[in-house]
């Protein structure tokens, strides 16, 4: 007994991270399907000890399958989702291609694990740096949330693979030819080792970027607060595995930072780690290979009583994208 579930993009950063989470969480697999581009068709990956050879994804890939975890990118899910779903395929989705479009759900388990039930077919996983602020933020609805203001510190990995292994390259060779930050398509690139990008993706509208409207639009879906004010700035860092953000959030009452902190506590998937005087707070270091939302430089703004401060660090293949992804099939399992 047990799922059959295909990894499409099983060869990236996140696929890679998707089995280790399968085979962590010792998920009910009767059968895995590795699938990937062409040219990485007959690669070698370990599942549990056997090698698992990769698959060039195609229609036969989707035969039988119950569970269909994506992480090969926008273009890639939008093309072969439906054919999955087709097949009678459930899909978690983790590119963009899907997560705005009515009818689809985008969950955090802790957050919104109600809507998952009104899938028709594809699920959709949150942007990573989304994910870990709805896990902070979640919990103080009970306060109220009037106003987000988020700035990121991005790592690299959220790039993928190829941006982990520029920034290794540049910072071990200063090697700083590559055309790869702050984004491929762009017309400057920039150094990344030893340097900080205020860009993440793409620039869209008024000066905003892809990465910093994903903050706004998917937390208000989530959250189904549709006016939710989120002021974001996401930034680039040279840090491998990781995201961070420096968050305020203004409540509909005053607040004591020992109150928020209190309810943070209690929070499903948070730690809170705030001490600092003795030198304790989140860091990206802390989270990475976790599963858990840290949060920690809880406190109130010097001059307004109703706004509390927050540092947030999480994994970001982990609950940013693998873990979270895992968590839903687990919703879909349990169900
Ligand atoms: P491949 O390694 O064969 O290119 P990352 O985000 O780390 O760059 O990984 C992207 C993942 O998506 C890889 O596994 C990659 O496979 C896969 N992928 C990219 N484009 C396609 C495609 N057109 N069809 C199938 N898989 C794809
Ligand atoms: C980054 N958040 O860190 C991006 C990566 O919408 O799934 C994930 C992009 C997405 O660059």
């Amino acid at each position: 007994d047990g799922y059959t579930v295909a990894v499409l993009g099983a060869t990236g950063a996140v696929g890679r991270a998707m089995l280790e989470t399968l085979e962590r969480r010792d998920f009910p697999v009767r059968e895995l399907r590795a699938l990937a581009s062409p040219k990485s068709a007959g690669q070698q990956l370990t599942y549990k000890g056997e090698t698992v050879t990769v698959e060039a994804v195609s229609e036969a890939s989707f035969k039988g399958v119950d569970i269909a975890l994506f992480s090969a990118g926008a273009t890639t899910s939008l093309e072969w989702a439906p054919k999955a779903v087709e097949q009678g395929a459930v899909v978690i989705d983790n590119s963009s291609a899907y997560r705005m479009t009515d009818g689809v759900p985008l969950v955090v388990p802790e957050v919104n694990p109600h809507a998952a039930k009104a899938h028709k077919g594809i699920i959709a996983n949150p942007n990573c740096s989304t994910i870990q602020l709805m896990v902070a933020l979640s919990p103080l609805r009970s306060i109220g949330l009037e106003h987000v203001t988020v700035s990121t510190y991005q790592a690299v990995s959220g790039m993928g693979q190829k941006a982990i292994d520029a920034l290794k390259r540049e910072v071990e060779n200063g090697d700083t030819e590559g055309t790869l930050f702050p984004v491929a398509s762009g017309t400057n690139h920039y150094p990344m080792a030893f340097n900080v990008l205020p860009q993440c993706d793409v620039f869209v509208e008024d000066g905003y970027t892809k990465e910093e409207m994903k903050l706004v639009n998917e937390s208000r879906k989530i959250l189904e607060l549709k006016e939710l004010r989120v002021s974001p700035t996401a930034v680039r860092v040279p840090v491998v595995y990781g995201h961070s953000e420096s968050v305020s959030v203004r409540l509909n009452r005053p607040v004591t930072a020992a109150e928020v902190r209190s309810i943070l506590a209690e929070a499903p998937g948070v730690v809170v780690v705030d001490d600092p005087l003795r030198g304790l707070y989140p860091h990206p270091l802390m989270a990475v290979g976790t599963g858990d939302t840290y949060v920690g430089r809880i406190r109130r703004d010097l001059f307004d009583d109703r706004t509390i401060w927050m540092f947030v660090v999480a994994d970001n293949l982990l609950k940013g994208a693998a873990w979270n992804a895992v968590q839903i099939a687990e919703l879909l399992i349990t169900r």
